[in-house]
């Protein structure tokens, strides 16, 4: 390992390091094809930044400025929303990804980020169709390069990544690793199109931690099969101590593991330790933000979510009635998923409260008047004592103000939904449409 005289030394890594990429590989997600609708305008990513450092996260991978003048001004404002958060939850490292290229290195340098994620395609097929060099001389220049920012830069914390590592065979990506490692902070295994299985990364896992025995691992794993989530979680036991994630898993195709996901899984295996320093309750919120930044809501293979926690078959919810652990196993409410925390987590907007109107309670309204009564509901919810519940105050305002009816005769499939948002309901409840009036006239 490369002697560390930088800001990253007096830092002591945790188990878990998330290195979030909500911001570079998020942003290359497929969603992000519609740039009228969906992009991450600047403050968008500060609310962002500033989210994910108060979530506990210390590694942030943003766009290199090469890619565009926009991401190199945007770069700035975040180092400074960045350091106003310094003394609150202390530093966290910005982190650009860049080519190997001497062009991107010193732009990023210059940008004033505190280290460089550096990736070249190792494979037969990024050799061929992307960059057309070959292994000695991806070692070459890699090193080369890596060398004099060293040299140059000590304080930098450095990786690098062999892109598309899991279709480069082993005793090629050795030719690469060789004379990088030692000079690097952390060595990357992206699975650049998703072929990887847990067995695979367990075995290469080994094999690479056998050959480098002082090198630290980050983990990258792309969901082309739908294993992004466990092979991260193979990752980690098979020593990996920094995890690519995204909010909500975006990002290119598929996407990557989703952060909470990942950490939710971690927190039911009985993995706390791996935790520390991470507020899990902030996680709902935190994938609330980011959907609501995709103009949608959090999507429903996320386990954080609202929609993980209702109940639509009608055995299920008998069962749910009896005992909610019967079809709800997952403490859900540790992560944020409450009713406190969809209505009045800082970052609940408009058309999670029209989900919450429509889909939970059923009534009746479109998405203008869902914006007006989110409007009238947060002006007067800071208002509200402290017994009164903020859905009893929605639903009043809802049905008491606005008018609002049951929307259209619920089928009798959709009269069996139950929700089961708060430990307080544990207790049995009876269904959703008979208890509707009771949350709206108290006592
Ligand atoms: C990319 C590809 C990448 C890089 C990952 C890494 C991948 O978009 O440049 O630098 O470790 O999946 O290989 O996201
Ligand atoms: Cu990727």
């Amino acid at each position: 390992m490369a002697e560390r005289t930088h800001g990253f030394a007096g830092y002591e890594p945790r188990p878990l390091e998330i290195i979030d990429t909500t911001l570079r590989e998020g942003a290359q997600s497929s969603l992000m094809h519609d740039h009228a609708k969906y992009a991450f305008g600047t403050d968008d990513k500060i609310e962002i930044v500033r989210a994910l450092i108060l979530y506990g996260v210390k590694f942030i991978e943003l766009f290199s400025p090469s890619v565009h003048p926009k991401e190199r001004d945007d770069l700035a404002a975040l180092r400074e929303a960045r350091d106003e958060l310094i003394t609150q939850t202390g530093y966290t490292f910005l982190l650009a990804h860049v080519r190997c290229h001497p062009d991107d290195v010193s732009e990023a340098i210059d940008a004033g980020v505190d280290g460089l994620n550096l990736f070249f395609g190792t494979s037969l097929l990024s050799r061929r169709h992307s960059h057309g060099s070959d292994l000695d001389e991806i070692a070459r220049r890699a090193r080369d390069l890596i060398e004099s920012i060293r040299r140059d830069h000590p304080h930098l914390i450095l990786r690098f990544s062999g892109e598309d590592a899991f279709r480069t065979p082993l005793n090629e990506l050795y030719r690469v690793y060789d004379s990088i490692a030692p000079l690097v902070d952390r060595l990357g295994v992206p699975d650049t199109v998703g072929v990887a299985t847990p067995e695979a990364i367990r075995v290469r896992l080994l094999q690479l931690a056998r050959r480098y025995p002082n090198a630290s691992w980050e983990a990258h794993f792309h969901d082309d099969r739908g294993f992004a989530t466990i092979n991260a979680l193979t990752a980690i036991d098979a020593g990996a101590r920094y995890i690519n994630t995204t909010v909500l898993g975006i990002g290119e195709r598929t996407g990557i593991p989703s952060m909470t996901a990942l950490l939710f899984n971690l927190y039911v295996s009985g993995r706390h330790r791996l935790l520390d320093g991470y507020r899990l309750t902030e996680s709902y919120p935190l994938n609330v933000l980011v959907a609501d930044k995709l103009h949608m809501l959090v999507n429903d293979k996320e386990p954080v979510s609202l929609t993980n926690r209702t109940h639509t078959a009608g055995i299920h919810q008998k069962a749910v009635l009896n005992d909610p652990a019967t079809y709800e196993a997952h403490p859900l409410d540790r992560f944020g998923v409450t009713e406190a925390e969809i209505l009045l987590g800082p970052l609940s907007g408009w058309n999670v409260i029209h989900y919450f109107l429509r889909e939970i309670h059923y009534l009746g309204l479109d998405e203008e008047t869902a914006r007006e009564i989110t409007a009238v509901f947060k002006e007067r919810v800071l208002a509200i004592d402290s017994v009164d519940r903020p859905a009893e105050l929605l639903l009043r305002i809802a049905v008491e103000e606005f008018d609002l009816k049951p929307s259209t005769p619920p089928s009798p499939r959709y009269t069996d939904v139950y929700q089961n948002f708060d430990p307080a309901s544990l207790r049995p409840q009876r269904p959703a449409r008979e208890r509707m009036p009771s949350a709206f006239s108290r006592g």
